[in-house]
Parts: structure tokens; sequence; C-alpha cells
């Protein structure tokens, strides 16, 4: 059965729960989904013109935003643009046969720096596989990214260096790593003792389509019953692959949270500053043994789903036309220049930085060692293992009978 087939479903009345999602459309059969602006109860500190505005139950989340000195402001939007350097780098770097893969935030950086921003170092994050710019903050080295899709490591970097885990390739499966992992904190006592240096809290990242899997929905019961410190961050980036949020849910992820038994936030999550700020609270609430917190990030995937894909196939090009218009740096850059945060030389000289960047990840990538060939099966196991054994030796012997002379 096809899309086409299945009969348009009527609205129906929720309550106080009813979907948001409204349909225009902007030429004959040409729907528009959701392009309103996210709804009324979505926070958001920037409008797309980067004007300062309150919107939102945002109250809790204004001393945070107020808290931030301009240093900081101008090392986010530094954050923000250096992350889509990298990204526009692995882009093409795949576009050139150099790596296998590459999935793009390209109009996520904001609701990645200002998550990742938002993290203490002693914070874990359990990321999926676009979470460039949460892996930047945390420290992580793009190289270690790239060397993943150029299929040069086992995926491949130690997550206790930064306290950042695994690309997680399959969907909504590192909700459950997180909330254990949350739950093991707990253990560790290292929650709600006052120290800020001691208590943690864990983040866990998906996407919309993510919060149709099983797994994503068993992680929210078991950390909600659990009080576990864990931040659920869901970036709805309108998309999983080709399919729409309305074949995701009916009832939006940061509705949804409150039969979990928790609170939901939606977020701009274009807006690094409110992005920024919803985090911060959350993860303060979650150390100090409140327990989860789901945010939603209202976003866009302003890209393809990765270099494997042709998003013009199933999305209108009017669509991606009006997300544009809410690019999240553009709107940074414009709030920092409005209340003269930042002049001219400031933004030349991250662009020059990022310039350098670009280029040193090329060569890095490009100089990367390949691996010899056996030592795809180092870590299969932890431990050594007969089977895993056997095969190696039977590879090594296979291409030994390649060796001239046999
Ligand atoms: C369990 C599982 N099912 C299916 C897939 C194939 N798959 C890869 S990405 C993706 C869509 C995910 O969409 P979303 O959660 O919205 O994240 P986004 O890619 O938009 O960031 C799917 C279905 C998978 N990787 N794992
Ligand atoms: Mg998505």
């Amino acid at each position: 059965m096809s899309d086409q087939d299945v009969a348009p479903v009527p609205e129906r009345d929720l309550g106080e729960i009813s979907s948001p999602h409204h349909h225009e459309t902007v030429a004959p059969g040409v729907p528009v989904r959701d392009v309103t602006d996210g709804g009324p109860e979505m926070v958001q500190f920037l409008d797309a013109d980067g004007k300062r505005v309150s919107r939102g139950n945002c109250e809790p989340y204004e001393p945070i935003l107020e808290g931030l000195d301009p240093e900081t402001m101008r090392s986010l939007y530094r954050d923000l643009v250096l992350v889509r350097r990298v990204d526009a780098e692995g882009h093409a770097l795949q576009r050139q046969g150099e790596l296998g893969l590459w999935p793009s935030l390209l109009g996520q950086e904001a609701a990645q720096v200002g998550a990742g921003r938002a993290m203490s170092t002693q914070d874990y994050a359990f990321p999926g596989y676009r979470e460039h710019g949460v892996a930047w903050c945390k420290g992580v080295p793009p190289l270690n990214l790239l060397g993943m899709f150029r299929g040069v490591n086992h995926g491949g970097w130690d997550s206790n260096a930064n306290n950042f885990h695994l690309y997680t390739i399959v969907i909504g499966n590192q909700m459950l790593h997180a909330t254990g992992y949350a739950m093991g904190v707990q253990r560790d006592g290292a929650v709600g003792t006052g120290d800020p240096s001691r208590d943690t809290a864990v983040m866990a990242f998906t996407g919309d389509g993510g919060t149709a899997q099983g797994d994503y929905n068993e992680a929210l019961v078991f950390a909600s019953v659990a009080h576990a410190p864990v931040v659920f961050f869901v970036q709805n980036n309108q998309w999983a692959i080709s399919e729409p949020n309305e074949r995701q849910f009916r009832v939006p992820p940061y509705q949804r949270a409150k039969g979990f038994g928790f609170p939901g936030v939606r977020v701009d999550g274009n807006d690094v500053l409110a992005v920024y700020a919803v985090t911060k609270h959350a993860l303060d609430e979650a150390r100090s043994g409140q327990g989860p917190t789901l945010i939603e990030a209202f976003t866009y995937r302003m890209g393809a789903h990765t270099t494997s894909d042709d998003p013009t196939k199933y999305r209108v090009s009017a669509e991606v036309d009006l997300w544009r218009e809410k690019d999240p740096i553009k709107r940074m850059r414009s709030h920092l220049e409005r209340e003269g945060i930042a002049d001219p030389a400031f933004f030349d000289g991250i662009d020059a930085e990022a310039d350098a960047l670009a280029a040193e990840i090329r060569t890095g990538c490009q100089n990367m060692p390949d691996p010899e060939l056996p030592t795809m099966f180092d870590k299969v196991y932890a431990e050594q293992h007969p089977v895993i054994d056997r095969e190696r030796a039977e590879l090594i012997a296979y291409h030994a009978g390649f060796e001239e002379g046999n």
C-alpha cells in the first residue's frame, strides 16, 4: 500500500493536547507543512530577524539568558560558524570520494550548539549520527567523526575522553543507553549532592523519526519512573528521511512528555540563545535530582538526509525556501550587530578561522592512514574469541594467496 492509498484522517478534538500541525497550500495540490512558527508555546528569544523577543513560556529561562556576557554570545556565534564549516567540508569530502557517507547538520547548528554549550564537562552525551555540533562543543576533534565516515576506525573514538558516546545509527537506541547510564549516575551518588563539579546529567539526542521507535518510548518510561537525570533532546527537523512529521506522530513530542510523567518544552531550534537557556535549565534540574525533561527543538533539515539521498524527490523547494529565512547563523549575527556586541573585524576573524579549520580538516582527512585489514576483527568482542581468531587467520591466509609466487 502506498502513501497515496491512505485516506486522510480527520482531526479529532483531543482537548489540550490537540496537534498543532496545520496544512497550507502554496500552489494547487502542493502542500506545505507546519511552516507556521512552531506554535504559541514555542520558546523563542531571537526572532528570524535576530530581534530580541520573549515568546512562549520563557519566564524560567530569562535569568539564564540575562547571565550571558558578550564574550559568551560571541563564542556561541563562533561555534555556529565553525560547526557549519566542519559540516560543509564533510559534505564536500564525501562528494570527492574521500568519505563513504556524510549526514549533514545544515540548518540544525543552533539546536546542537545551544544544547552542547549548555552541557557541563561531566555531563554525558548520547548522540545519533548527525550530532557533529554537539561533538564540537564537547571537544571531540572533527577528524574523529570524519574517520568514522571514511571507514578507517571502528566507529570510533574513546567515549570517555569527552563524555561523548559513539554515534548510533540504530534509530532511537541511544535513548535506552542514555537512560541506563543516567540510572548508573544515580547509583554512583552523582545527583543532587549540591556540588556543581560532581552532579551529573545525561543528554540523549534523537530526531522526530526516533520518537516513533519502541526504544524511545521504553526509555522515556524507564527514565520517568526512575527519576533519572536525563534530558531527552529531540531535534524535530521535520523529516525522517522522506517521511514527514505527520507520519511520525499525531501529538508533537514536547506534548507527549507529559504522558510519560515529566515536562516537555518546545524551543525554537534555530535560536541558539533559546536552546541554550532551555537546555541549561533542564540539565540543572536533572543534576539536582528533579528527573528528566524532554526538549523538542523545532528546526529544519536544510540539506539531504545524507549524501545518499535526494530530497527533491519528496519535498517542495518552497518549504526549504521558507526555512532558509529562519537561518540560525544569520539571526545570531544580526542580533550581535544590532546590540553592538560584535564588529565587522570580529566577523572577518571568524570567517578566517573557519577557512583555516576547513583546510586542516581536508588535509587531515586525506592523510588518514588506511588501517591494516585484519584490524577489522579487533573490537568485535572486548576479549579474545576463538571464532574471531579463526576468521582473522582465514582472511590473512586468503590475502596471502594473492601474493607473488602463490
Ligand atoms: C531501527 C532503525 N530503523 C530504520 C533505520 C533507517 N533510518 C536511518 S535514518 C532514518 C530516519 C531518522 O529520522 P529522524 O529520527 O527524524 O532523524 P534525522 O535523520 O532527521 O536527523 C531511518 C528510518 C535505522 N537506521 N534504524
Ligand atoms: Mg528528522
